[in-house]
C-alpha cells in the first residue's frame, strides 16, 4: 500500500494520492499526485499565484516600485515580510540610496465596491503615477494583477503601456491573479514569461567579460547570493545579472549577455533559463549549492566550464578548512535525530541526502507545497525506503503525524512552527531562515548550528507538554552546561 489516508482526512479520501510511502519496489510512476487543486476541505498552506510573482520572484529587486492593483489586503500581505536583503551596489558603480527599499515599500490602488464595479483603471493610473512621485529614485514600476482585478478584467497593459512612455520608465504589468493556477508555482511560471518577452534583451550592460554568468533562481534568502557570489568572485567568475536575489532591474534587462546561466531554484525559475537558452543560445547548468559536498561538486563543474579547476579547488580546500572541524562536531550531536523537511518543495530535495550523509540525520518525511512531477521525482530518489512524501500538506495531517512519531525536529516555516512548538517539538525556519545563510558550506554549518541549538535547547525539558509524556525531562543528551566552539557559546 505505497498511499497512506490520515486519519484527520477521513472526509476527503482524496488527500490519499497527494500522501505517498516509499517503497524501492515500487514501478517509477508511484509518487504523489501535485501539481493540481487543493482537495476542497484541506486546509492548505499553500501561496496564490500571485504570491508566486511578487513574493518570489520579483520582490527581491533592489530598485523597483510595487504597485498592487487590488483591495487593500493583498498590498498588505505583498509587503516585504520575505527575508531578501539587498545591497546599494549598482552596475555602473553608483549606489541606490535606500537600503532594503524592496523590503520596506509597496504600494497598491485599495480598491472598493465602486472600482469592483466601475472599473480600476483610473485608479491604477493616478497610483502609478503617484508611486513614481513618491519614489523618483526607483528605475521600474512593477504593476499587479490580483483576482479582484482578474475578474473585472482592467486592461492593465494598456495603462502600462502609457505610462511607461509618459513617466520614461519601465511600467511592467505582471498578470498573475491568485486564481491563475493551483498554487504559488503558477505565479513563477507568470512571472519568469513576463520578464522574458518584456524585458530581457533590451539594454545591453555597461562591460563585459569572458567569464560573466547568470545567476537564475537565487533569491537571497538571509544572503545566500552572496555567500555564492563570493566563491564565484574568488574563482574570477563574475555575475553579470541576478535573477533576482539583490538584482537591479537593469540587469534583468541584460539578462542574454551572460556565458553561462547557473539555475539555482529549479522549480521557479528553469522557465526563464529555457527561453534565454532557446532565443539567445545561452547554456545552463542545474546547480545545488546545499551542503559541502554538492557545493564543491558545483563549484568544480564550474571551474571546468572556464578552465578555472585550480581556484575552485581553492576555494573548496580554504572553505572547507574553516567549516569542517566544527560541522564534525554537530555531526556527532546530530546523528541519529529524527527530521522533517516541509519546504515548497526544493529544498525537501536538496536537504535530504546531505541531511542524512553529512549530520548523521534520519529524514523520515519530506512534503512539498507546489512541487511538480519532475521535483518529486528527485525527492523520491533521494530519500530512504518508507519514508513519507506529502503533496500539499495540511495542518492538521502535520500535527497527527507529529503526535504519531515524534520527530525530533521538523525544517518548516512559520505556518508550521508554532503548531509543532505547541506539541513540544522544535521547528526550524527553513523557508527564510534563522540564523543564515544556509547555503554553500559556511551556510551549511549555520543550518547545522541550528539544528543543533533548537533540538537541545533546555526549553524543550523545562516545559510541559501533554502530548510529550515520554519526553518530558528527558531528551536524551541535553545537560545544562554552556560549551565554546571557536569563541561562540552553545548550550551543550
Ligand atoms: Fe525555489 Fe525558493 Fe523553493 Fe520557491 Fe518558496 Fe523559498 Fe521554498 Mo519558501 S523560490 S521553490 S516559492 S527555493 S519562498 S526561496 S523557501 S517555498 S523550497
Amino acid at each position: 500500500m505505497p498511499y497512506k489516508l490520515f486519519d484527520v482526512d477521513k472526509e476527503i479520501p482524496e488527500r490519499k494520492n497527494h500522501t505517498y510511502v516509499k517503497h524501492c519496489s515500487d514501478p517509477a510512476e508511484c509518487m504523489p499526485a501535485c501539481n493540481t487543486k487543493t482537495v476542497p476541505g484541506s486546509m492548505s498552506e499553500r501561496g496564490c499565484a500571485f504570491a508566486g510573482a511578487k513574493g518570489v520572484i520579483t520582490g527581491a529587486l533592489k530598485d523597483v516600485v510595487h504597485v498592487v492593483h487590488s483591495p487593500v489586503g493583498c498590498t498588505y500581505y505583498a509587503g516585504g515580510t520575505k527575508r531578501y536583503p539587498t545591497s546599494p551596489d549598482m552596475p555602473d558603480g553608483s549606489k541606490f540610496p535606500i537600503e532594503n527599499f524592496n523590503l520596506k515599500y509597496v504600494c497598491g490602488t485599495d480598491l472598493v465596491e465602486s472600482d469592483v464595479v466601475f472599473g480600476g483603471m483610473k485608479k491604477l493610473r493616478q497610483s502609478i503615477i503617484d508611486a513614481a512621485q513618491e519614489f523618483p529614485e526607483a528605475n521600474a514600476i512593477y504593476a499587479y494583477a490580483t483576482c479582484t482585478t482578474g475578474l473585472i478584467g482592467d486592461d492593465m497593459d494598456a495603462v502600462a503601456k502609457e505610462l511607461t512612455a509618459e513617466l520614461g520608465k519601465d511600467v511592467v504589468v505582471f498578470n498573475a491573479p491568485g486564481f491563475a493556477g493551483p498554487s504559488q508555482s503558477k505565479g513563477h511560471h507568470i512571472a519568469n514569461h513576463t520578464i522574458f518577452e518584456r524585458l530581457v534583451g533590451t539594454q545591453e550592460p555597461p562591460t563585459t567579460t569572458p567569464y560573466d554568468i547568470g545567476l537564475i533562481g537565487e533569491y537571497n534568502i538571509d544572503g545566500d547570493l552572496w555567500v555564492l557570489e563570493s566563491y564565484l568572485k574568488e574563482m574570477g567568475i563574475r555575475i553579470i545579472s541576478r535573477f533576482t536575489g539583490d538584482a537591479c532591474h537593469n540587469e534583468i534587462c541584460f539578462m542574454h549577455r551572460a556565458k553561462l546561466n547557473l539555475v539555482r531554484c529549479q522549480r521557479s525559475a528553469t522557465y526563464i533559463a529555457d527561453l534565454i537558452k532557446e532565443k539567445y543560445d545561452i547554456p545552463y547548468i542545474n546547480v545545488d549549492f546545499f551542503s559541502t559536498e554538492y557545493c564543491a561538486e558545483n563549484l568544480r563543474t564550474i571551474g571546468e566550464y572556464f578552465g578555472l579547476e585550480k581556484k575552485a579547488e581553492k576555494v573548496i580546500a580554504d572553505r572547507m578548512k574553516k567549516v569542517g572541524p566544527e560541522l564534525e562536531f554537530y555531526r556527532e550531536k546530530l546523528q541519529g535525530k529524527k527530521v522533517y523537511i516541509f519546504s515548497g518543495g526544493p529544498k525537501s530535495w536538496h536537504l535530504a541526502i546531505p541531511l542524512e550523509k553529512e549530520l548523521g540525520i534520519k529524514v523520515t518525511a519530506v512534503a512539498s507545497q507546489f512541487e511538480h512531477e519532475d521535483g518529486y521525482v528527485k525527492m523520491k530518489n533521494r530519500v530512504n525506503e518508507g519514508t513519507l512524501i506529502v503533496d500539499d500538506p495540511n495542518s492538521m495531517e502535520l500535527e497527527e503525524m507529529i503526535t504519531n512519531d515524534r520527530p525530533d525536529l521538523i525544517l518548516a516555516g512559520i505556518k508550521e512552527k508554532y503548531m509543532a512548538h505547541k506539541l513540544g517539538v522544535p521547528s526550524l525556519m527553513i523557508h527564510s531562515y534563522e540564523n543564515g545563510p544556509y547555503i554553500g558550506f559556511e551556510g551549511f554549518l549555520n543550518l547545522a548550528k541550528d539544528m543543533y541549538s533548537n533540538i537541545y535547547n533546555p526549553v524543550w525539558r523545562m516545559l510541559e507538554f501533554e502530548e510529550n509524556p515520554a519526553k518530558n525531562g528527558e531528551i536524551e543528551g541535553i545537560t545544562e552546561s554552556i560549551e565554546t566552539i571557536n569563541g561562540t557559546e552553545v548550550a551543550k
